[in-house]
């Protein structure tokens, strides 16, 4: 098991588009478990592949409050999206600090690969949609900030490259 650093907007590879798993093998699992760790230890919800600077299909979730309840989604595709849409609060490991409202289909129907590889589908709503929604923006190389206005988003752009120099700053002061 490893913890994995999580990419900071706005860095640029955070918007490379993430290519379909060809094999869900040993190494896939591995990323997998690496994937689940890091989202625990963050804490976060979910974490998607490109957050850890690994541009395939590959997202885990957990909303749950006692962190037991892992989904893994391989090549997951959204396959149906409701008309009627929810506003909910994001926040992003990749843009820590930042909370802001987002609107999103309210309820969606998924299919992925599982960590064996085989197909399988649910229905979601509420907060996991909201998750596996901003997830597989992740893997298309959007991050929630984009759905902001511009001006915020130059916002964040200047507040988080500071804060990236300043965290740089103490690490050489020692
Ligand atoms: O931990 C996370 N919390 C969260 C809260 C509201 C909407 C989306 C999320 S996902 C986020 C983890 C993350 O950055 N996943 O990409
Ligand atoms: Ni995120």
């Amino acid at each position: 098991m490893a913890l994995l650093p999580i990419l900071q907007y706005p860095d640029p590879r955070l918007h490379k588009v993430a290519a379909p798993v060809q094999q869900v093998d040993e190494r896939i699992r591995q990323l997998v478990r690496d994937m689940a760790q890091t989202m625990y230890e963050a804490p976060g919800v979910g974490l998607a592949a490109t957050q850890v600077d690994v541009h395939e299909r590959v997202v885990v979730i957990d909303i749950s409050d006692e962190g037991n309840d892992l989904h893994v989604l391989i090549n997951p595709e959204i396959t149906w999206k409701s008309e009627d849409k929810q506003v909910y609060e994001e926040g992003c490991l990749s843009v820590p600090g930042v909370y802001d409202e987002v609107e999103r289909a309210a309820k969606i129907h998924v299919r992925a690969l599982n960590e064996q590889g085989e197909p399988f589908e649910f229905d979601a709503e509420g907060l996991l949609a909201v998750c596996v929604q901003h997830e597989l923006d992740h893997l298309l190389g959007k991050v929630f900030v984009e759905y902001l206005s511009g001006l915020k988003q130059n916002r964040i752009r200047t507040r988080l490259r500071k804060q990236q120099r300043e965290a740089e700053r103490e690490l050489d002061q020692v």
